[in-house]
């Protein structure tokens, strides 16, 4: 299948191409699913890559958890997400004024280098946006900013007048590459669609086949559910990296977010 006809409107509407790419790029591995690799050591990172590669379509990553992280393993296990057919996510929910949020695209993660992706509040105004931009610029790469519009963990400060203004800076802003919704509540996903139109994605985090309360305040919907109100890609951490058989459980978060997109 093409990517624009899995996509319709998505395709027809996006701005970006990194948007572009993710579509491609899902469409060949028939999969709406990023994996949260939310592991502490480099070869547990390995190991999950390995087991689930071929069923997701992006990796995300906080570069930040791991305790052995050095730069040499990290480009190793970059350019194995690369060559299993991955955008790289950094989950770094930037938040800092425009040129401090450039340089901590550096530093000693040297996200700009790497990422295809990063998460960013708008809390500090829309200057962020292009302070991410100016770092990828810097390094010669593309890259693309989602913006929290919304978050999956109970009592959370976004609520939906705050949503509504990050939405209306972020959809007309050519470096943002979309949204992040929250996963855990259908509801919302299909609210936040409506505000965002078909020009921008949707990602939602608080996915896991077994709905309800997770830990420490997160909460969780189902796959199916949140990409039939309008997500356009899954982001699914313990549901996956936290089963007996991480292979089949991504295989069938792929299954479950591909139906979405094809009855969607
Ligand atoms: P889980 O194991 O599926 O609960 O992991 C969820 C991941 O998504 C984890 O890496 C969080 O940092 C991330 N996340 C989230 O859970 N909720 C949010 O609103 C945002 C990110 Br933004």
């Amino acid at each position: 299948m093409e990517a624009s006809d899995a996509w319709n409107k998505r395709w027809e509407a996006s701005t970006l191409p990194m948007a572009r790419t993710f579509m491609e790029v899902a469409t060949r591995k028939k999969s709406l699913v990023c994996l949260a690799a939310d592991k502490y050591t480099m070869a547990e990172l390995f190991e999950l890559l390995e087991a689930v590669g071929p069923s997701i379509a992006a990796l995300k990553t906080h570069v930040d958890l791991i305790d052995d992280w050095n730069m040499e393993e990290w480009g190793r296990f970059c350019a194995r997400a690369q060559a299993m057919d991955l955008l790289i996510f950094e989950d770094r929910k930037f938040a800092d004024i425009g040129k401090i949020s450039r340089k901590q695209m550096g530093g000693i993660y040297n996200i700009k280098e790497w990422s295809d992706l990063v998460t960013a509040h708008l809390i500090s105004g829309p200057d962020i946006v292009d302070g991410l931009q100016a770092a990828w610029a810097e390094a010669s790469r593309e890259g693309g900013v989602l913006l929290l519009a919304q978050m999956s963990s109970r009592g959370n400060l976004l609520n939906p007048e705050y949503t509504s203004t990050v939405v209306e800076a972020g959809r007309v802003h050519p470096g943002v590459f979309g949204f992040i919704g929250n996963g855990s509540n259908a509801d919302s996903v299909r609210e936040l669609r409506s505000k965002v139109g078909e020009g921008k994605m949707i990602w939602t985090p608080g996915v896991n086949l077994a709905t309800g309360d997770g830990e420490m305040g997160q909460r969780y919907g189902d796959p199916y559910e949140a990409v039939m109100a309008g997500s356009d890609c899954i982001i699914v951490g313990s549901g996956i990296h936290g089963s007996d058989d991480p292979a089949a459980a991504a295989a069938a978060y792929a299954e479950a977010s591909w139906k979405g997109l094809m009855e969607r």
